[in-house]
């Protein structure tokens, strides 16, 4: 009798226990609908609207990406809605986002020796842009560096574009010296209010998607921008002028957090590997088209196009680098490295 019953409680508790295991296995199948929550997830924040190259080169990676790898789901966050401009990196640290579309800038924020890599009228075109930081030993050595310090991959480097001053009011401006006084946009952080001095203007930050904002108000009195942007985010329709100052050759990486860069199979990678590169490729031809014939457009829509002084806009915002706290701390022989290329 005794023993029987200590047998009964024993296939019972193991009963318990299956059912336990059971249901502990049902819990994810039932939270997520089905087999969803199983999919690896990249989220992708950007500020970019979705007029931009970028974001029409994120749907095509979007759609490689889930076309060849099943068990990856992408989702684009535009307009900065899912993080604010400048807050991907820790975000991307603390697990909350995978991709995030960073700037030279926002690294700078983490290792201050490359605001070299910020600075005004270094990079010459596209495609010194892409020997910098794509197929070049500074390009190894600065993606080796920002994956050890800041944790993140660098994928791939896109064409955001030249960028050039854009005035709410018609304005001369021939030389540095006659933006003394303009309140111009520049994004948040030190790297880029340090862009907006050098050009010879007050820098004031506000982020990306307020811009258009600001300059109807007349909160600001100009920002500095590509052309392919200018014509994306329309501040064709709340300024009269674009002085053509070419200031900035502009890169964008598209930089994955290394955490789960690593968690993807060598498979996985390789699919996501050659999307980036297609998401660039689309980018950079698409942003060189716009350029190519962007002034026109501009001045049909009733814009004033100008050209300044161009020995001295960049001999004066180069002085201003090279006089900078922030030269100071770049590398030795690393501006020669990158005007070598
Ligand atoms: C901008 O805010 O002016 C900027 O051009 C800065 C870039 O680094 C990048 O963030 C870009 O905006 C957005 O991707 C929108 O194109």
């Amino acid at each position: 009798m005794m023993q029987r019953t200590t047998s009964d409680k024993l296939r019972t508790t193991r009963r318990h226990i299956l059912a336990a295991a059971v249901a502990a296995l049902m819990v994810p199948m039932v939270a997520s609908g089905g087999y969803a929550q199983d999919k690896k997830v990249i989220r992708i924040s950007t500020p970019a609207n979705d007029a931009e190259w970028q974001a029409k080169g994120l749907q095509k990676f979007k759609e490689m990406v889930e076309a060849k790898a099943p068990n990856i789901e992408v989702q684009i966050h535009l307009n900065a809605t899912l993080f604010d401009q400048g807050t991907e990196i820790p975000a991307m640290q603390r697990g909350n986002l995978e991709v995030g579309m960073l700037s030279p800038q926002d690294i700078a924020s983490y290792i201050p020796e490359y605001s070299v890599f910020t600075a005004g009228y270094l990079l010459r075109d596209a495609e010194h842009m892409h020997s910098v930081f794509d197929t070049s030993d500074v390009a190894d050595e600065y993606r080796q560096r920002v994956k050890d310090d800041v944790e993140v991959v660098i994928l791939g480097t896109q064409y955001l574009g030249t960028r050039h001053v854009i005035l709410r009011e018609l304005q001369d401006v021939k030389t540095p010296a006659d933006l003394e006084g303009v309140k111009m946009r520049v994004p948040g952080s030190d790297t880029w209010q340090f862009l907006g001095s050098a050009l010879g203007a007050n820098p004031t930050p506000i982020a990306f998607d307020e811009v258009y904002l600001a300059l109807s108000t007349g909160t600001v009195d100009g920002l500095e921008n590509p052309i392919a942007d200018m014509i994306a985010a329309k501040f064709d329709e709340v300024s009269e002028q674009l002085v053509l100052t070419g200031h900035m050759v502009a890169p964008l990486f598209f930089a994955m957090s290394s955490s789960f860069w690593d968690s993807l199979s060598e498979e996985e990678q390789a699919v996501v590997a050659e999307a980036v590169a297609a998401q660039s490729a689309l980018v950079d031809e698409g942003t060189l088209a716009t350029e190519a014939d962007g002034v026109a457009l501009l001045e049909s829509h009733g814009m004033t196009v100008t050209t300044p002084d161009l020995d001295a806009f960049r001999s004066h915002v180069q002085q201003q680098y090279l006089d900078s706290d922030y030269a100071k701390e770049w590398p030795e022989g690393l501006l020669e490295r990158i005007n070598a290329l």
